[in-house]
């Protein structure tokens, strides 16, 4: 069996704006995402596990959150995938406050700066702002930083791996 590591992604929304933040440590230290993190055993689902994230990087208590994607990271010399799950967020209560391990900042989606987010973000983030549902994946070179391939499929509904 292939070994995949998996992970959730979530963009909160609230009106003509969107939830990011920085990693304020580690490797992602500085660049703009969304929230969300690893996929533990202890997690019901990808659903239980994004809302356990939102809360842990956020402080707000999220509701129904949309799958909205799946990024496939590939990398060429290694067997092993990363599965990451993207959700959309319109439900959520609670105060934001930013926690040890990330700012948090609401941008205007008119006026993000993409720039200081991940260098392939730019294949997809566009379709989280126009609400499309979508697989991607993502073939890196083997210093893991350029993007050398990528497959895009426009879905109704997002697949879930059996063995997340
Ligand atoms: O717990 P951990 O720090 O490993 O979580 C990483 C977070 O970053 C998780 O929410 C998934 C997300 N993530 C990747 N790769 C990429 C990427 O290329 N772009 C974006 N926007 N997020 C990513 O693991």
């Amino acid at each position: 069996m292939e070994d995949c590591r998996y992970a959730t992604l979530a963009y909160i929304f609230s009106g003509n704006k969107v939830l990011l933040g920085a990693k304020k440590y580690g490797g992602a230290k500085g660049k703009l995402n969304g929230f969300g993190g690893k996929v533990e055993k202890d997690d019901k689902d990808i659903f239980d596990a994004v809302k356990r994230e939102i809360f842990e990087e956020t402080n707000l208590v999220i509701s129904n959150p949309e799958l909205h994607g799946c990024l496939i990271f590939n990398q060429k010399k290694q067997k092993k995938k990363g599965i990451v799950y993207l959700f959309l967020v319109k439900d959520f209560s609670g105060d934001v406050k930013e926690s040890d391990e990330m700012s948090v900042e609401w941008f205007d989606i008119q006026n993000i700066p993409e720039e200081r987010m991940w260098e392939s973000d730019k294949y997809w983030f566009r379709y989280v702002l126009q609400k499309r549902k979508f697989e991607i994946e993502l073939v890196f070179n083997s210093e893991n930083d350029l993007c050398d391939e990528m497959n895009i499929k426009f879905v109704k509904n997002v697949n879930i791996s059996p063995n997340v």
